[in-house]
């Protein structure tokens, strides 16, 4: 009697997994820095809506093709970008020289409005010269910063290394904005560029599609004929 209850329990929640649908997860259309660059060099993912230097005042974010030898290198799914192409730091030639202050560059991604917006989530990894203020996404600030590290003037920030991200709260239904704050650190030795290498992915669940009338109907009644063998035999037993 017990076992049967079990059984038909067992049934029951088959044909109600059936109905619901799998969750599967579908990947977030968002991109790294410098992975998506016209024949201008400049970055078709990202726009800088805030800059702290007139002459570079965006919204064009560019690939950069000079850089201090102490950022890290660029990888297979992010480079480094910035308000301009040269961010060279050379005390002869400071043409890399950016203005101290706060530079935000912003990404934009769609969630479908069938997507399980608890389930959406970012992770990736990023550098930045100096150093990373905020990440702000949909106007949640998500309160990620880079510490400062190093004891000389053009080692602050975490251009050297990566550190690693994740977003897990603040996601909307449609169009998703994302900013990533840095600041531009004061240098007394010499040029001051400033840059921002992000590498990134994510997801979000969403139904399955709501399988086909017969295949529940097949389902079903197999189910049901599941249960009936066992009405019947427990009949039979009593
Ligand atoms: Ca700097």
């Amino acid at each position: 009697m017990r076992t049967n209850l079990a059984l038909q329990t067992a049934a029951a929640a088959l044909v109600l997994g059936l109905a619901a649908g799998r969750v599967p997860a579908d990947t977030l259309s968002v991109f790294g820095t410098g992975m998506n660059v016209n024949a201008s060099g400049i970055d078709q993912s990202y726009t800088l809506t805030t800059s702290a230097d007139p002459g570079n005042p965006g919204p064009n974010v560019f690939l950069v093709n000079q850089f201090p030898p102490n950022w890290i290198a660029n990888t297979a799914t992010s480079k480094w970008v910035g308000p301009r192409a040269d961010a060279s730091w050379d005390a002869q030639q400071p043409t890399g020289n950016q203005n101290v202050g706060t530079y935000i560059y912003e990404t934009r991604f769609t969630i479908p409005a069938n997507a399980i917006l608890s389930t959406a989530q970012i992770t990736g990894q990023l550098a930045v010269d100096n150093q990373l203020t905020d990440v702000v996404l949909n106007g949640n600030h998500q309160h990620i910063t880079t510490p400062l590290r190093g004891s000389n003037p053009e080692d602050l920030g975490y251009s050297t290394q990566f550190y690693p991200f994740s977003i897990t709260s603040g996601f909307v239904v449609g169009t998703n904005v994302l900013d990533f704050f840095v600041a531009n650190l004061f240098d007394t030795n010499g040029p001051n560029p400033t840059g921002i290498q992000v590498q990134m992915s994510g997801t979000v669940n969403t139904p399955a599609p709501t399988p086909e009338p017969g295949t529940l109907v097949l389902a079903g009644m197999g189910a049901f004929g599941f249960l009936g063998y066992h009405w019947r035999r427990r009949q039979v037993m009593a």
